[in-house]
């Protein structure tokens, strides 16, 4: 087979999506998810301006030697605006192969590991009673797993509470990111009184997670994991900036509470630290900017190894696409272990159509070629691409922060 052209559609139906399309000489075509939120054309002009015109001619089952020519051939290696470029790439040419041979990507990967994937959700609310609620709701629609997080006295704004009714977080949009304020002796004060109301309320079954947003030092992290520990976490997730990998190994000392780290990660050499010293539980990385299927089924092997299991980023930022990739992926995997399903602004599937199902707080991947995704990119021209940034996030004395 031959690659014949590609393309690069970005469209905002709630929110800002990237979606490459790669077709082929054969008439087979394939889709990938380039989104890399408040960075969106700067991975289109990547796409667009330099890889797409390397992959022309190629054939598409070539996809561990097209995946190193551009991981390796650009000199400058790795980045989130590189890596959602290969990544939208490799997940394309994975559809392709599946079209192509007429099966679902997840046989090509080692075939059913599992028959249904346990998803987690978000609940969020301004106070305990707010967020308790909101919990309700979820268990009610059948999770079996699902992420906390609370509005915090003293604090105007926190990561994961949307300032509408929304179910996820919009993007401020506009020329410039919206500022917040933050205090972390605040948090740390108030978290484990949220999760003692969670277990008092809901009881010992449900599983529970946390996001800390990147916004601890590793002993504040202990102090957090340790004083969480009665409430039995399913995980705590991005404790500290993992720039410093080591950072774990304090936190590591003491606390039982399970990690989870690497949502923004882009290559494997971020996580060999945190995966085979054991300090972490699970690894976040997800398909599109963990830089394709084909490094992450590598990050996968390496993590089963060393008892790290998969938690795949699954925000309603990254299109159905990618998460479409992710359960194929999870699919297969042996080291499975939670995919994140944040849900999308009721526009997306106006755009998106897909068939992977889910029910009763578990997805099930589908049998049809390839993804089993769709684009209509005429109705893609409904919704132009709207300029949005995260926060950014200040201490209250005004240093600048983690968001
Ligand atoms: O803030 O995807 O675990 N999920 C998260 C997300 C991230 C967004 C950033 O674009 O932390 O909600
Ligand atoms: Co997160």
């Amino acid at each position: 087979m031959k690659i014949k052209s590609a393309k690069v559609i970005i469209c905002s139906p709630g929110r800002n999506y990237v979606t490459l399309k790669i077709e082929t000489e054969e008439g087979v075509y394939g889709l990938g998810d380039a989104t890399l939120n408040g960075r969106e054309k700067a991975v289109a002009s990547y796409l667009e301006d330099h890889l797409i015109p390397c992959i022309i001619g190629r054939d598409p089952f070539d996809t561990e030697d097209i995946w190193q020519y551009l991981y390796k051939g650009a000199y400058w290696r790795g980045g989130a605006v590189t890596m959602a470029a290969i990544g939208a790439i490799d997940t394309a040419l994975w559809d392709i192969k599946g079209k192509a041979l007429g099966v679902p990507v997840y046989k090509l990967l080692g075939g059913k590991s599992r028959h249904k994937m346990m998803a987690y959700t978000h609940a969020q609310g301004k106070n305990i009673e707010e967020t308790l609620q909101k919990i309700e709701e979820i268990v009610n629609r059948g999770y079996k797993a699902v992420r906390v997080q609370s509005g915090i006295p003293g604090m105007e704004n926190i990561y994961g509470i949307s300032k509408t009714d929304d179910n996820y977080e919009p993007a401020g949009t506009g020329l410039k990111p919206d500022e917040e304020v933050w205090s972390t002796e605040k948090y740390l004060n108030y978290v484990p009184k949220l999760f003692a109301a969670v277990r008092e309320k809901f009881g010992d079954d449900l599983h529970l997670l946390h996001d800390a947003h990147h916004r601890l030092t590793p002993i504040e992290a202990a102090r957090l994991g340790k004083s969480l520990e009665p409430y039995h976490l399913f995980w705590l997730e991005d404790t500290v900036p993992a720039e410093l990998q080591e950072g774990f190994k304090t936190i590591r000392q003491h606390t039982t509470i399970p990690l989870s780290v690497g949502e923004i990660f882009n290559t494997i050499s971020q996580c060999t630290d945190l995966i085979t010293n054991q300090w972490i539980d699970y690894i976040r990385m997800t398909i599109t900017h963990g830089g394709g299927i084909t490094p992450m089924m590598k990050i996968a092997h390496l993590a089963e190894i060393y008892h790290v299991k998969t938690g795949c980023h699954g925000p309603s930022d990254l299109s159905p696409v990618n998460l479409a990739a992710c359960l194929h992926f999870g699919t297969a995997i042996n080291n499975f272990g939670i995919q994140e399903y944040m849900g999308f602004p009721n526009e997306v599937s106006n755009v998106f159509s897909t068939d992977y199902k889910f029910s009763d707080g578990f997805f099930t991947i589908s049998e049809s070629p390839g993804l089993g995704v769709d684009f209509d990119e005429e109705k893609a021209k409904e919704y132009p691409y709207k300029q949005a940034y995260l926060p950014i996030n200040r201490l209250e004395d005004g240093t600048l922060y983690s968001w």
